[in-house]
């Protein structure tokens, strides 16, 4: 007897299979996407919804790692990491963001932290995108600190790490107020002191930084239900301009984690939405990608989102 709604497994871990539109999953709910280009292919890294379809809390233990060559044909990898590949972590495979420094490849994740109250971000490392990866330090990279800025204990979320042409590497989190600090050559220590982003907005949590004809764009989430908007700088260290709304809120879900990616010659917003289930609400949630276009000065149209 199935709920209504509920989804079916129809494909096996490995399949290779043509997906007709949005969500791109549609035998598991996803979420809080990250994308990496990475000789000709697209990868996305999501989490996994696993609340039963009833429930309206998190339940995730653990992420997953989807490829294409062409945004049409998608495949599932098994999944390449979960929470206890972190020893020091108890649970939650929140938001996260792989990105690839010489031949190695890095997964900053948001997890919560088995003895210091909070969220805390881990990274881990694999010889390939589609791993395995494994704990690259053995401890957090950043935990929560109460003096920092919030008395929120979640505030050591959505990790985003970017690299700059020169190769200095930044990695960019936060919730309530965003936060970035340097990293150093071995990605997994930071290298300096985490400075705070200000920015013209409220922020919520969700930031995503991305660089275009020497244009930096700091893209994130503001408001609950949330909508993306961004701010564009020409230095990573701002002052960022705020320039506008991407993404409306995406219906049926109070969160519209995202990431930008270009694949042969067309740029992505990747995102989720609670679309697949409309009544399974914001615990349930769905990839899916849509066009993102620039105007001639370099400010982003905003999202058309679709179901194709
Ligand atoms: O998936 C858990 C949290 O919900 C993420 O960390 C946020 O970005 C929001 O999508």
């Amino acid at each position: 007897l199935l709920f209504a709604g509920q989804v079916l497994f129809s494909f096996s871990v490995n399949a290779q299979v043509k997906m007709s539109g949005n969500p791109i999953v549609k035998d598991k709910f996803t979420a809080d996407p990250a994308a990496l280009v990475d000789n000709g292919t697209v990868y996305i890294y999501a989490g996994h919804d696993e609340a039963p379809t009833r429930e309206q809390r998190y339940v995730m233990n653990e992420w997953l790692c989807y490829s294409s060559t062409d945004m049409v044909n998608w495949k599932e990898h098994p999944s390449p990491l979960n929470t206890k590949n972190f020893t020091w972590a108890k649970g939650d495979a929140w938001a996260s963001q792989v990105i690839k420094k010489g031949n190695k490849y890095y997964w900053y994740v948001a997890v919560e932290h088995g003895t210091i109250h909070g969220k805390a971000i881990g990274v881990a490392v694999s010889d390939s995108p589609t791993g395995p990866f494994t704990d690259a330090r053995g401890s957090a990279i950043i935990t929560n600190d109460m003096t920092r800025d919030t008395k929120i204990s979640w505030d050591d979320i959505d990790p985003s790490v970017f690299i700059d042409d020169d190769g200095q590497a930044y990695l960019f989190w936060g919730n309530t107020f965003c936060y970035y600090a340097k990293l150093k050559d071995n990605m997994t220590e930071l290298d300096g002191p985490i400075m705070k982003v200000n920015l013209p907005t409220k922020f919520t949590e969700a930031p995503w930084v991305h660089k275009r004809k020497n244009w930096y764009y700091l893209s994130y989430s503001i408001e609950f239900p949330e909508k993306t908007v961004y701010a564009m700088s020409k230095s990573i260290n701002g002052p960022w301009e705020f320039k506008g709304t991407i993404n409306e809120i995406a219906g049926n879900c109070n969160t519209n984690h995202h990431a930008i990616i270009d694949f042969k010659g067309k740029s992505y917003f990747v995102y989720h939405n609670g679309a697949l289930v409309p009544d399974a609400g914001s615990f349930h949630r769905s990839v899916c990608i849509d066009d993102l276009k620039y105007n001639s000065d370099g400010t982003i149209k905003r999202i058309v989102m679709t179901s194709e």
